[in-house]
């Protein structure tokens, strides 16, 4: 029992990183709950575990697998998404340009403005969908792209293929977040990315009880600096998470087939809606980058957005009305959840941006689940009234 890169998806979610404990026959990974190891002699350790911070056999196995299902040599997990996202930007210096696509997650916006520049770091938000746009905004020391792709709230689809090409010739490094399509949608390592980041606690994760990150990457250099900052830093990720996350991948790719089955049916079935005013979704025609996310991605995911008629009291009274979808911040798990980015995830995003970029009082964003799509299009139709 054993996996390789050339199985299918499947076969390596469920295999890749790990085997049969050798004590016992264990077919699952053992929680190895232990912050240190014992050493034969000073210095003389089995394997390469001698401290937990710095590796663990529970951990190995998820950063193994996680790699595996990007497509990438080495994993790096963390103890969140953003403590992963931080990491990259260690790679930095005082005096280096980071291009940041102007939708991401909010605390990701934080962090890079609020942390990061306090820090010396120098930050352009731009639309990565606009390649001139993303081409002119590169400076002489630019050193790093975050993209995010599909992005958070507004679903903007950027074009990896073609952003990796620009920040190679311009030699920076490109980090993309994958988190909302997770390894099974898209994979921005073969399309040319450097680096992967992941939010562990949305798909991959996928049952709402755990914060994680992940970093993944092919590039031999990049991995030991950035396992140097997980060392030094600690922001490492408990044994019971990693145990919770390489048991969640095994059916990551069931779960993601009926995630986008599902939010398809919602996303058709809320754009013929009369008290919808516009639904974005990469899967529907009408998306401005459609063409990009058919080519990129091998579906799209369970994540839609919709502009309701009105503004925020409309946008209160669905939200306090559904009994089914939960308020709540967060995505990706197997139950269904709404939010409003503008009051909730993107509180954190000064207005005029939120304004700049449609995250406006009639926005919702909705992390369709795995329920009976029939049940969820009943409650959003009763709580849209
Ligand atoms: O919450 P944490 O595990 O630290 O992950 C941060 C993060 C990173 N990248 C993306 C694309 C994200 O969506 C997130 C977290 N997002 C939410 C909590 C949210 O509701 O959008």
């Amino acid at each position: 029992m054993s996996s390789n890169d050339s199985h299918g998806f499947g076969t390596r979610a469920i295999h890749a990183g790990q085997t049969p404990d050798p004590s016992t026959g264990a077919i699952c990974t053992p929680i190895y709950q232990t912050s240190t190891f014992v050493q034969k002699s000073p210095g003389v350790i089995v394997e390469e575990y001698d401290y937990s911070r710095a590796a663990n056999p529970t951990r190995k196995a998820f950063e193994d697998n996680i790699a595996s299902l990007e497509g990438g040599k080495h994993g790096l997990a963390f103890s969140s998404g953003v403590a992963a996202t931080g990491v990259v930007l260690h790679l930095l210096s005082a005096g280096d340009h980071v291009l940041l696509c102007d939708d991401v997650y909010g605390g990701t916006n934080r962090l890079f403005h609020r942390v990061f520049a306090q820090m010396g770091i120098e930050i352009t938000l731009v639309d990565m969908t606009d390649l001139g746009a993303f081409k002119g905004a590169f400076k002489d020391n630019t050193k790093l792209v975050w993209a995010e792709t599909p992005t958070n709230p507004t679903l903007k689809i950027i074009d990896i293929e073609a952003v990796a090409e620009v920040s190679k010739e311009k030699g920076a490094i490109l980090a993309v977040d994958n988190t909302f399509c997770s390894p099974y949608l898209q994979n921005p390592l073969s399309l040319g990315a450097d680096i992967v980041c992941h939010s562990t606690t949305k798909y991959i994760g996928g049952h709402s009880d755990a914060i994680g990150g992940v970093l993944v990457t092919n590039d031999d250099g990049l991995f030991e600096r950035m396992k140097f900052v997980q060392l030094s830093e600690g922001a490492v990720p408990g044994i019971q998470e990693c145990f919770l996350f390489l048991r969640s991948t095994k059916t990551l790719h069931v779960r993601m087939e009926r995630h986008c089955e599902n939010a398809m049916r919602v996303a058709e079935h809320l754009d013929a809606h009369p008290k919808v005013e516009k639904v974005v979704y990469p899967g529907l025609e009408s998306h401005p980058q459609h063409a990009i996310a058919k080519r990129q991605m091998c579906g799209f995911g369970g994540m839609v957005t919709i502009y309701l008629k009105g503004g925020l009291d409309e946008s209160r009274a669905m939200l306090e009305k559904v009994k089914i979808f939960a308020l709540a911040e967060s995505l990706g798990g197997v139950e269904s959840l709404i939010e409003h980015p503008a009051i909730m995830t993107h509180a954190s995003v000064p207005a005029d941006q939120r304004a700049k970029l449609g995250i406006t009082d009639n926005l919702i964003r909705l992390s369709v689940g795995i329920e009976d799509a029939d049940d969820l299009i009943a409650d959003l139709d009763r709580a849209i009234g």
